[in-house]
């Protein structure tokens, strides 16, 4: 049977999240906006309040709630500021593969750290020359003894400066192709590792976003996650897990796009009233409605398959896709209606269309997800 009552339990943890991002993201927004400095402050605030590692089984002390409630937290969150959401998420992604595919030694070192203190881990997955085309790294894991040694450049890590911990995909044997791949978790501070300059993004400027550098970095057979040559399968079952969650910061973002255009169109005057009198305002404000009630319905169903142990791969891939195109056409919009004023600074909508461009690209692009979801359609 299909409900769509949340629970008490639910509605206080979307509570929870919401209050948060109006009292400690939102008043601060703007100025990581500006610096692009790292919220360091909203993450250890986070993490006290127990609104990090939420999908974290709570025997390694996470939260152990679903993919569902993650969603929810993750709508609110960004509703408060997708930058400051994408530090939270970028940490989140990079402990799914412990989470599905570590064992239990690797959980409770790994995540336990995680859980303990305010530290984040980084996804790395993408090269310089190589986002949508994954399975072709040039980062090389080479086996020695009962080591790897890893070698490369892992490019546009979100938190790559940041993070205590990298989860990092390598190339073992390349005459495998996909199934040479291996993933292991990396603390930062091993020798060998750097992290590149931070990168000046158009939008969601809060993220700390850098390249990852390896040098000669030697990791014991035991930091491996999976079986030898699993890496990549793990890779892509957390993006279809984690799509989602992109799908639900695409939603909270369009969401406070909608409602600055809401009160913008109800105070702002021409021809002797209020433009919200006006059909054309409007239509503008139900367009986004429709488009921001249906994405957050693709992206509970995606949630949900998750949770409840189905493969979600095309599902997630359209929760993504169509979110973000839908908060890409929203924050258009919204700067639209407040006109000039729109495309000043001093208002907010501006921002919300740099950070809405950056969710059509990240996990994987737009057309990647719909050759995900083409893919999907034609094996079935
Ligand atoms: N779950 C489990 N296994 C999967 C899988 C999934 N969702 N998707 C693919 N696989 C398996 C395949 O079954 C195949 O296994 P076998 O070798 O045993 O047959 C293997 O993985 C390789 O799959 P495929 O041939 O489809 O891989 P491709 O190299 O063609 O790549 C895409 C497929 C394009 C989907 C992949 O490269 C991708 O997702 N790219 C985008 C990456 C991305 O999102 N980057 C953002 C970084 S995070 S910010």
């Amino acid at each position: 049977m299909i409900n769509f009552n949340l629970t008490d339990e639910q509605r206080a943890l979307r509570a929870l999240a919401h209050d948060f991002a109006r009292d400690e993201i939102r008043p601060v927004a703007p100025q990581h906006d500006r610096t692009a400095e790292f919220p360091w402050e909203v993450v250890k605030k986070a993490h006290a309040l127990g609104l990090m590692n939420l999908t974290v089984p709570e025997e390694y002390g996470g939260g152990g709630l679903s993919q569902f409630d993650d969603g929810l937290v993750t709508e609110e969150l960004s509703w408060g500021c997708a930058g400051i959401t994408a530090s939270l998420t970028g940490n989140t992604l990079g402990a799914l593969p412990i989470t599905i595919g570590g064992s239990d030694e690797q959980k409770k070192r790994f995540l336990g750290l995680l859980t303990s203190s305010p530290v984040l881990i980084a996804f790395n997955l993408t090269e310089p020359q190589s986002g949508s085309d994954a399975a072709n790294m040039k980062v090389t894991a080479r086996k020695v003894g009962d080591d790897y040694v890893i070698n490369g450049t892992k490019q546009f890590i979100t938190n790559g400066g940041v993070a205590a911990l990298h989860t990092v995909f390598a190339m073992t044997d390349p005459s495998k192709g996909s199934n040479g791949i291996n993933a292991f978790v990396v603390p930062a501070d091993t020798p060998g590792i750097s992290a590149g300059k931070e990168e000046d993004k158009m939008g969601q400027r809060a993220s700390n976003t850098t390249q990852v550098i390896y040098q000669d970095v030697v990791v014991p057979s035991a930091n491996r996650l999976g079986a030898e040559g699993q890496g990549f399968k793990l890779a892509m079952k957390t993006l279809d897990r984690s799509r989602s969650g992109i799908g639900a910061l695409a939603v909270g973002l369009a969401r406070a796009a909608m409602e600055a255009a809401i009160d913008y169109a109800k105070e702002r005057k021409a021809f002797q009233q209020p433009i919200a009198n006006f059909q054309a305002i409007q239509f503008m404000l139900a367009d986004m409605s429709i488009q921001i009630e249906t994405a957050r319905l693709i992206t509970w169903k995606a949630a949900w398959m998750v949770d409840n142990g189905q493969r979600a791969s095309l599902e997630s891939a359209i929760a993504k896709c169509h979110a973000s195109d839908m908060a890409m056409r929203v924050t258009t919009d919204a700067v639209q209606i407040f006109g000039g004023y729109g495309y000043m600074r001093d208002y907010p909508v501006e921002k919300y269309m740099r950070d809405a461009k950056l969710i059509q690209i990240y996990e994987g692009t737009n057309q990647i997800q719909r050759v995900v979801i083409a893919g999907q359609l034609l094996r079935n």
